[in-house]
C-alpha cells in the first residue's frame, strides 16, 4: 500500500545539503504533530488592510499577492503600516473561536512574501512596532492561542520583497554579496523568533522557489540545521528545503526534507504516503488573505469535515485558512463555519485527534479511522447509503462486538452476513449530516496494522 520513493538498486547521489534525517521520527514532540491533526491556519498583514483592492479597483488574484499583482510601488506599499490600527483586533476572541472549532493547533503568518513582520523584529524597521498598533502583535497571539490549549507554528516567507537584499536571481558580484547579507539577515529573524518566542512548536516555511533559492545550494539546509540546535524539538516542513541540485521537498535521493510532507496544497493524497504530511486548504478558492469578495465556490461545512477525515485515514494533517480583515476582526462567514465545524467536532472528534489509517477496506459510506492507542476504529459516514444498511468488510477473523454512533446513546444492531463482512442497520441518525460510527474488535482484533495487546 505505502508508496516507496526510493527506486530500487539506484546508487545514491553523494549530497552535502539534502535530507538531514531519513524516515518518520518517532519522538513525541513528532507524535503529538500527528496526534493534533486538525490545525487553523491564519493569513495577516499588510494586504488585509486591501482586501484585494487598490485604487478601486478588484484583483482577483490571491489576495496576499496584491503588491505584485496591482504593481504597487514598494514605497506607496509602505504606507499600508500607518493604517495598521487593529481597533478589532482581540486574540483571545481568535483563540476562542479556533478552541470552539476543535483545532490543535494553528499557523500564523509571522512575514508574508511583502516582508512585513507581525512582530517587532530588531532586524528591520518594517514591523508591527512601527504602525498604529505599535504592540506585539504576534506575542498577544502565541499567549491568546497558548492559552486554550492550541500549538502554535510559525509560517515564515524566505522571499520578502521589501528586503533590499533580496533577490529573485543572482546576476553578478553585487547580487551574490546581497544575498549573502539575506541570508543572514533570515537566519537572525529565525533565530529571533525562536528565541523571543520559545513556545513554537514549528515553522512553516513558504517562497524557496526563486532561482536564487534553487541554485543556492546550503540557504535552507543551514536554516534548518540552525533551528534543530536551538531546539532539537522543532518541527519544520519540507517546503523550506531545496537541495544543491536544485531538488525541492524531496532531495536528489528522494528523501524528504524535514519532518513532513508540505506540498498539498489544496489538496489531499489519493493513496497513503511513506511520509508524514499535511493539507492546507482555502475557505473559497484560492484566497489566503482577506478579499472583500469572495466570488467562486465557497466550501461548506460538511465539505470541510469530509477533508478532515480523508486526511485521518490518510495518517495526515488537515488546516483550515482564515483570513482576518484589516481592522483585526474575523470575518462574519469564517466564524459561522468555525462554529458549524466546531460543533461536529465536539461530538465526534474522537474519531479524528489521535486518530490514523486502519487497515480495513475503504467502503462507498466513507471513511475509517483507527485510534492505534485505545484500539478502536470508527466509520466516519459521508455518504449514507439509500438502503440504511452500512456493510464493513473485515479482515479474516476479525470480529466485531459492538457499533455505537457518538451521537447517541443505544447500539446499533450489528449483522454478520458472510465470512468477511457485517451489515449495520443505521437509520439516518441526524438529518443531512455525517456521522460516526464507533465499532469495539473483539479482544486482541486489530484496528490498524499492529496486533492490539491481549488484556
Ligand atoms: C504560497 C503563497 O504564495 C500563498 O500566498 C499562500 O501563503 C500559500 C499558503 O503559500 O503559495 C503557494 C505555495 C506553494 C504552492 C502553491 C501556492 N504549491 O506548492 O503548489
Amino acid at each position: 500500500m505505502v508508496i516507496n520513493l526510493k527506486v530500487w538498486g539506484q546508487e545514491d547521489i553523494p549530497l552535502k545539503y539534502g535530507a538531514q534525517r531519513v524516515g518518520k521520527r518517532t519522538d513525541p514532540a513528532m507524535q503529538q504533530w500527528r496526534d493534533n491533526r486538525f490545525g487553523q491556519f491564519i493569513h495577516f498583514g499588510l494586504y488585509s488592510i486591501l482586501g484585494g483592492y487598490y485604487n478601486g479597483k478588484c484583483y482577483d488574484g490571491a489576495a496576499e499577492w496584491i503588491q505584485s499583482f496591482a504593481r504597487i510601488p514598494g514605497s506607496e506599499y509602505e504606507k499600508l503600516a500607518q493604517q495598521m490600527a487593529l481597533p478589532e483586533y482581540d486574540a483571545r476572541e481568535w483563540a476562542r473561536i479556533a478552541k470552539n472549532m476543535g483545532v490543535k493547533y494553528a499557523v500564523i503568518t509571522t512575514k508574508h512574501h511583502e516582508g512585513f513582520c507581525l512582530w517587532p523584529s530588531k532586524y528591520t524597521d518594517y514591523t508591527i512596532a512601527n504602525t498604529p498598533y505599535g504592540r506585539d502583535f504576534l506575542k498577544e497571539y502565541v499567549e491568546a492561542y497558548q492559552a486554550e490549549g492550541i500549538d502554535v507554528y510559525f509560517y515564515f516567507s524566505i522571499i520578502d520583497w521589501h528586503h533590499k537584499d533580496w533577490r529573485s536571481t543572482v546576476k553578478n558580484e553585487s547580487d551574490s554579496l546581497a544575498f549573502e547579507r539575506f541570508k543572514e539577515f533570515t537566519l537572525a529573524q529565525v533565530e529571533e523568533l525562536m528565541t523571543d518566542y520559545p513556545a513554537v512548536k514549528g515553522f512553516w516555511y513558504d517562497g524557496t522557489w526563486d532561482p536564487s533559492m534553487v541554485k543556492s545550494g546550503s540557504f535552507t539546509y543551514d536554516i534548518e540545521k540552525k533551528m534543530r540546535e536551538l531546539n532539537p524539538d522543532i518541527i519544520c516542513g519540507s517546503r523550506l528545503r531545496v537541495d544543491e541540485r536544485g531538488a525541492r521537498h524531496f532531495d536528489s535521493n528522494k528523501r524528504l526534507m524535514g519532518d513532513y510532507e508540505q506540498g498539498w496544497e489544496r489538496s489531499l493524497p489519493e493513496k497513503p504516503l511513506a511520509n508524514d504530511w499535511e493539507a492546507v486548504m482555502t475557505i473559497p478558492e484560492n484566497q489566503w488573505g482577506y478579499h472583500a469578495d469572495w466570488k467562486g465556490h465557497v466550501k461548506n461545512a460538511d465539505e470541510i469535515i469530509e477533508m478532515i477525515a480523508r486526511a485521518t485515514s490518510l495518517d495526515g494533517n488537515f488546516v483550515l485558512n482564515f483570513g482576518p480583515k484589516g481592522d483585526g476582526s474575523i470575518r462574519k462567514e469564517e466564524q459561522k463555519l468555525a462554529e458549524e465545524i466546531g460543533k461536529w467536532m465536539k461530538v465526534n472528534g474522537e474519531a479524528i485527534y489521535g486518530c490514523g489509517m486502519a487497515s480495513f477496506k475503504e467502503q462507498k459510506w466513507g471513511y475509517f479511522t483507527a485510534n492505534k492507542k485505545e484500539n478502536t476504529l470508527y466509520m466516519i459516514v459521508t455518504h449514507h447509503p439509500a438502503s440504511g444498511l452500512l456493510k464493513v468488510n473485515v479482515p479474516q477473523g476479525t470480529v466485531i462486538d459492538r457499533c455505537m454512533p457518538l451521537n447517541a446513546t443505544r447500539p446499533l444492531k450489528l449483522q454478520k452476513s458472510t465470512k468477511n463482512e457485517y451489515v449495520i442497520e443505521a437509520p439516518r441518525i441526524e438529518k443531512d449530516g455525517i456521522y460516526v460510527l464507533k465499532l469495539t474488535l473483539k479482544k486482541g482484533d486489530s484496528v490498524g496494522n499492529y496486533v492490539a495487546p491481549k488484556m
